[in-house]
């Protein structure tokens, strides 16, 4: 069984081959009188499929993932003056990831290199889909404090069961986990095992449903008018989240560090690079996770209890990387399908993509699962997820190192901090 998957074609290279024959029978069917249109009626149908079981999937699994991240804590009281310093800072880190993702993605603008053709196909063959939901993004001129007040929901079960609501369902979640973590252990225990067993199960589904993944992106692709030019914007797309995690690793880091302990920035760099090429090689901030406690604790000689805390805490909500990920496809995919962000909107996408990164879970193809809250909150169609899903286990890799990276940055802050009240005492 082991051998057996060892000779398994890594998914990721299934997914990018899905992406080339699906822009080669694109090609062919569009020389090829009728091809298109029995494209779109026999081949489209298997990526709406594909589509339908990712959002399926994602309301359960970051309402599994937020309460279970937040529950498991078990009493958010006990942080004590560590925990809020660790929660704080990762707040603020990741904030300022997604503000930096919108400000690369508006100033770089890689979308608008896609020809009118394909843009006019990816918004119109979606409009016919998601009637209403065009409209309310170009209706989303609203304030951004309309926008704001629209995130908190009137009725839960409503918001879980309409589209453009998942940001709704991520504030709920955050409030349900912080209520759950004050209940008596002895009668939230079970509830907070039972979530994170339904949580466990939904990541299973997320792998199983990726399986067809390959099958799901050929059938997208082939569905869309595909040239040189769309392949340069999704080099253009590519480029601009990789450099925004270059500002965050080497300019925003450098400065966390520098402010908090006396680590000089090259020290950071060699003692962190086995992990660094840990969650590069496995796209897992969880599985990379025994090897930043190791690095942390006796490379930076940080007292274990602080690190293991605060690693702990951010491989389940601090993800920098993916925050900033999340914020730049959106609005790439915005900008692909046609439609022009207000300020809301991309305050939305800010507030919105530091939420579903807290929700994402530290396993491959995460932070794509929960870019649809991302997509649903600013109201522009999900199926556009398959454009950016070839390239998305490369990207996965970059900003998976920036996740840990972030851990491992606060874990330093938080222990500077907290030097720095013991040498008071
Ligand atoms: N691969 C995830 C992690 O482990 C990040 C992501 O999917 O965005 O951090």
């Amino acid at each position: 069984m082991t051998e057996k998957n060892n000779k398994e074609i890594p998914l990721h290279i299934k997914i990018l081959a899905g992406m080339v024959i699906g822009v080669a029978w694109s090609i062919a069917a569009g020389n090829i009188n009728g091809g298109s249109e029995w494209t779109l009626s026999y081949i489209k149908p298997l990526g709406t499929i594909f589509i339908k079981l990712l959002q399926m999937l994602a309301i359960p699994l970051i309402i599994t993932s937020i309460i279970s991240g937040i529950a498991g804590l078990r009493d958010i009281n006990k942080l004590g003056r560590i925990g809020g310093r660790t929660l704080v800072l990762f707040t603020i880190t990741c904030f300022t990831s997604t503000i930096l993702g919108v400000i690369l993605a508006s100033a770089f603008t890689p979308g608008n290199a896609i020809p009118e053709k394909t843009k006019s196909e990816l918004f119109a063959s979606y409009q016919d889909k998601t009637t209403g939901l065009i409209d309310k993004a170009q209706q989303g001129t609203g304030s951004a404090m309309d926008m704001i007040t629209e995130m908190f929901p009137n009725n839960i079960f409503y918001a879980m069961s309409n589209n453009g609501m998942m940001l709704q369902v991520v504030i709920f979640s955050i409030l349900f986990g912080i209520a759950l973590s004050k209940v008596d252990v002895s009668k939230s225990e079970i509830v907070i095992q039972f979530v994170e067993g339904l949580n466990e199960t939904f990541m299973k589904l997320v792998m199983l449903i990726m399986g067809i993944a390959p099958v799901g992106v050929f059938a997208l692709i082939a569905s869309i008018s595909f040239d040189a030019k769309v392949f340069l914007s999704l080099l253009y797309y590519m480029l601009t989240v990789i450099a925004g995690l270059a500002v965050i690793l080497f300019i925003l880091y450098p400065l966390i560090i520098r402010l908090f302990s006396k680590i000089s920035y090259g020290k950071f760099f060699k003692t962190m690079q086995p992990v660094f090429l840990m969650a590069f090689s496995t796209s897992s901030s969880a599985a990379t996770l025994p090897v930043t406690m190791e690095r942390v604790s006796n490379g930076f000689s940080i007292k274990k209890e602080i690190s293991d805390f605060v690693l702990s805490l951010g491989t389940t909500i601090n993800m920098d990387g993916t925050a900033l990920y999340q914020s730049i496809a959106a609005v790439f995919i915005a900008q692909a399908t046609g439609i022009d962000l207000t300020l809301g909107q991309m305050v939305i996408i800010a507030l919105t993509a530091t939420l579903s990164a807290v929700g994402a879970a530290g396993i491959p193809g995460a932070g794509m699962i929960t870019l649809i809250i991302v997509l649903d909150a600013i109201h522009v169609p999900i199926e556009a997820i398959a454009f950016i899903m070839a390239p998305d286990r490369l990207l996965d890799m970059f900003r998976t190192v920036i996740n840990v990276a972030g851990d491992a940055c606060g874990a330093i802050a938080v222990s500077g901090m907290e030097e720095k009240v013991d040498s008071r005492q």
